[in-house]
């Protein structure tokens, strides 16, 4: 059976709760098969409410044992259920105030959906945000409603788990209290046979905070990073936001089955192992990296997202947002504030651009939604942080602090809007934001195209704006730019240093004078603006910019765009490189004043999903075959232009002594293996031999497996045998054994590599990370496999997200955007993902959230 008529819910029909909730106590039950959860819940009349209304308590899948109101059980007529909660109406409410207790009865083990109470592993854990808590007990489960909680927790399970501080314990119990009043999507319990990677941290006004890191036994000994990276983390809210932590003891646990990346629960943070387990021979730089900035996420939202949340979903970019600038600017602090910053652009670029620019675009701050899982998207973290990081570049950086400070203390203890979030900028920096808050309304990648003219020793820029239509919102409105600009001397010296410029009209002209020679602009520096720059350049230009350029985002820019240029010329023309590529990518690769971690991603070719953006926009129907054997002649054609620097780079890229973890042994790492993937072009694979027998930590083992595989040997075959035999046990290396031989298989080869996996032992498709390793794994990194000709790569997608969306509806609605760029591509295979797409739609039962994102994918 469909879920019953999903609803629509709308931002414009918000209304204040009719009743508050002055504190919660709790206790659980645990069992696997029959948990019950006793509640007991103090309401008082919502002053803001304009008069008592009914009892709205939300409440799904709960079997409910007993209830009742001031101790006075609740007879049959006085209330009633339907599939998503139980209502009691105004006048069977004692008054303004009284005490609803309950008792429900859950079903932890059956709980394949991972949201609500669930079973991990035989450990129980909980995921609340965003509507999880229903799935718990009856509640008014919506952030507006703030309460402090009392948890008591029974089972036989040796360590027990709630948020806030631990009150007592005995044989099979243990009691919590939160203080802090919280929305019920902050909520968590944990309860398994865990142990503890123990620290403590002084907070800067002296309180002392136990931290643990809560793992399965055996996984003790990879906790120390993110254990690091935490009280890293703790400082810097202190140093920078002035922010300090605010209980007694920071957990956090590590689940193997977990539908995203982490949770930000008061006081009990709940992580994927994923982002948690970490040592150098199991994990890479790029997890490392992760870990530290997802560690640091989670833990800043303990004052954006659980002391002030969010009134509704809508606002959802009001912490999210805002604490994906604060994790970026963190770990820009912690590594390279330049190469984080070429980190966050390639990521917007790849999803959020690609979502703003397809079927699924939508506003950062929503306006309606079916199911509000769906809107964790790309646009709402990662536009929204570049909305903050815009406002700061308005506000300046004294501006932008003096707004955070008036934010933290106006709102303390609150359920705040973007309304509440641009108001204290403005009463900050006395700035009308009227037409900056269109960022948050207005969906679509904004064009800014850029002509110039250069008279008398002045030169003007001619900037013009234009926002695309996107799905339900045709006309579009000129935006709030800051576009930061500098200016070179044809002989590379800067005669500007960087301003920014406001545009608030369509068109707009900015000059500077005072200038010998016409300069060389170097434009939206540091990508201060989320805009797609549209500009007339020439190879030179570009090439100058990338070796001149003195604001290193916008260097790497120009040798990106140098490449997409020589990319698009290859595809559509099959022409040949060219030499002006060659010399710049071999003269910055060999340019030791460069930071290495710089120079990799110099050296990394834009990706085939981004190139058939690029051809897309330009009006090219984009052949993912065509794409990626483009890509594949002229990686070719790099390496036997670079062959006389490789060997070197490669020798002097070594990383001596012990494993470290920081971004300059990592960017060494990454460097050399990025020349280790050229070099494999010419050796066939010796080279990568040699560093796949003698590594001793995952990255240069991994980065050595890839090149085997793509050096088509039967060496890598052997590889990936000797790999399994050493990490077999190990599900998280496994998941990289996985997606690894996915990525690199021929396109040809790619669908029948993927679906010889599903038959493995170890593909375990419950469980999201392997789910994604494998299946999420074809369309994500081996495109060209996906788009087989024949359709099988779009059937394999689709069969499995049809199977898991029975049992996970969340991970499935999530992996259906793979089909997101349906659009760009020729009629064949238009009608075929089409096909595909019906199919999923026509199927009976079908989730809330899947049918929701399908139809919006279809343009339904
Ligand atoms: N707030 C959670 C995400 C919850 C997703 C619910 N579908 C993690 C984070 O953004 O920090
Ligand atoms: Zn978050």
């Amino acid at each position: 059976m469909r879920d019953a008529a999903p609803q629509t819910i709308r931002l414009a029909d918000y209304t204040p709760p009719a009743w508050l909730v002055e504190k919660v106590d709790l206790t659980f039950r645990l069992d696997p098969e029959a948990t019950h959860v006793i509640s007991r819940i103090a309401f008082r009349a919502n002053p803001a409410h304009g008069g008592r209304g009914d009892l709205r308590l939300d409440g799904e899948g709960l079997r409910l044992i007993r209830a009742a109101l001031d101790g006075i059980p609740l007879a049959a007529g006085n209330f009633g259920t339907d599939s998503t909660g139980l209502t009691v109406p105004a006048e069977a409410l004692p008054g303004d105030a009284f005490t609803w207790e309950a008792e429900v009865e859950i079903a932890p083990a059956g709980n394949t959906a991972l949201e609500g109470l669930y079973l991990s592993g035989g450990m129980f854990c909980t995921q609340c945000e965003a509507e999880g808590f229903r799935k718990i007990t009856y509640y008014p489960d919506r952030p507006d409603v703030m309460a402090p909680f009392s948890v008591r927790i029974e089972s036989e399970m040796p360590v027990l788990l709630s948020n806030g501080n631990p009150v007592a314990s005995g044989a099979g119990w243990a009691e919590w209290h939160d203080p802090w009043p919280k929305p019920s999507y902050l909520f968590a319990l944990v309860a398994g046979d865990l142990v503890a990677h123990r620290d403590t941290f002084t907070t800067a006004s002296g309180r002392p905070v136990a931290l643990n890191v809560w793992v399965r036994r055996g996984d003790e000994d990879r906790c120390a990073y993110a254990m690091d990276a935490l009280k890293r983390a703790m400082r810097w809210d202190e140093q920078v936001y002035s922010r300090e932590y605010d209980l007694d003891v920071f957990n956090i646990v590590a689940v193997d089955d977990f539908n995203m990346g982490a949770m930000e629960n008061k006081g009990l943070n709940i992580f994927n192992s994923k982002y948690v387990l970490a040592s150098p021979e199991t994990a890479t730089d790029l997890d490392f990296e992760r870990i530290e900035g997802i560690v640091a996420h989670e833990y800043f939202h303990n004052w954006t997202g659980n002391r002030i949340t969010c009134r509704d979903w809508f606002q959802l970019c009001l912490k999210e947002g805002l604490t994906v600038y604060r994790d970026q600017q963190f770990s820009g602090d912690m590594r390279s504030h330049a190469v984080k910053r070429i980190e966050d652009v390639l990521q917007l670029r790849a999803r959020q651009f690609r979502e703003d620019n397809g079927p699924l675009a939508h506003p950062v701050r929503p306006e309606s939604y079916i199911e509000i899982n769906n809107f964790y998207t790309a646009t709402v973290y990662e536009k929204g942080a570049e909305l903050i990081g815009m406002l700061r570049r308005l506000a300046g950086d004294e501006g932008y602090a003096r707004a955070l400070d008036l934010y933290f203390s106006r709102h303390d203890g609150e359920a705040a809007t973007i309304e509440d979030w641009l108001k204290v900028f403005e009463d900050a920096t006395g700035r009308d934001l009227g037409q900056f808050k269109l960022w948050y309304s207005q969906p679509g990648t904004p064009r800014l195209h850029v002509s110039e003219d250069f008279k008398n020793g002045t030169y003007t820029l001619h900037f013009r704006q234009e926002t695309p239509p996107t799905a339900r919102q045709p006309e579009k409105r000129p935006l709030v730019l800051p576009i930061a600009v500098g200016l070179l001397a044809p002989d590379g010296r800067e005669v500007h240093p960087t301003t920014v410029l406001e545009m608030t009209e369509p068109e707009q002209s900015f000059s500077f004078d005072g200038l010998d020679a016409r300069p060389v602009p170097s434009l939206l520096r540091s990508f201060s603006a989320p805009v797609i720059l549209v500009r007339e350049t020439s190879t030179e230009e570009r090439a100058f910019l990338l070796a001149h350029d003195t604001d290193p985002f916008n260097r790497w820019e120009a040798g990106r765009a140098l490449a997409k240029d020589v990319l698009t010329r290859m595809i559509t023309d099959r022409a040949d490189p060219g030499p002006a590529y060659l010399d710049a990518l071999a003269a910055m690769a060999g340019d030791e004043s460069l930071d290495p971690a710089f120079r990799a991603y110099g050296l990394a070719l834009p990706s085939e999903d981004d190139m058939a953006q690029t051809l897309h926009d330009a009006g090219v129907v984009p052949d993912p075959l065509a794409i990626h054997a483009a890509r594949e002649r002229l990686t070719l054609a790099v390496a036997r232009h670079l062959s006389s620097l490789l060997p070197g780079l490669y020798a002097s890229m070594e990383t001596p002594g012990p494993f470290t973890p920081d971004a300059a042994a990592a960017g060494r790492r990454s460097l050399r293996g990025a020349v280790l993937r050229l070099l494999t072009r010419l050796d066939l694979g010796a080279v990568a031999e040699r560093q796949f027998a003698d590594a001793d930590n995952m990255t240069e083992q991994l980065a050595a497996l890839g090149c085997l595989l793509d050096a088509e040997t039967g060496a890598g075959q052997d590889a990936l045998a000797r790999f399994a035999r050493q990490w077999g046990h190990d599900r998280l290396v496994m998941d990289k054994w996985f997606t690894l031989q996915i990525a690199h298989a021929a396109p040809e080869r790619a669908v029948a590599v993927t679906d010889g996996l599903t038959g493995h032992r170890d593909f375990d498709w419950l469980n999201p990370n392997r789910f994604r390793a494998v299946i999420g794994a074809l369309p994500m990194l081996n495109p060209a496999g996906f788009h087989d000709p024949s359709g099988a790569g779009y059937r394999l997608v689709t069969d499995w997200l049809l199977r898991l969306d029975a049992r996970n509806p969340q991970t499935t609605a999530r992996l259906c955007s793979v089909f997101e760029t349906w659009g760009r591509y020729d009629t064949d295979r238009k009608a075929m993902i089409e096909g595909e797409l019906r199919r999923i739609l026509d199927t009976e039962g079908l989730s809330r959230d899947t049918t929701e994102m399908v139809g919006r994918i279809l343009g339904a």
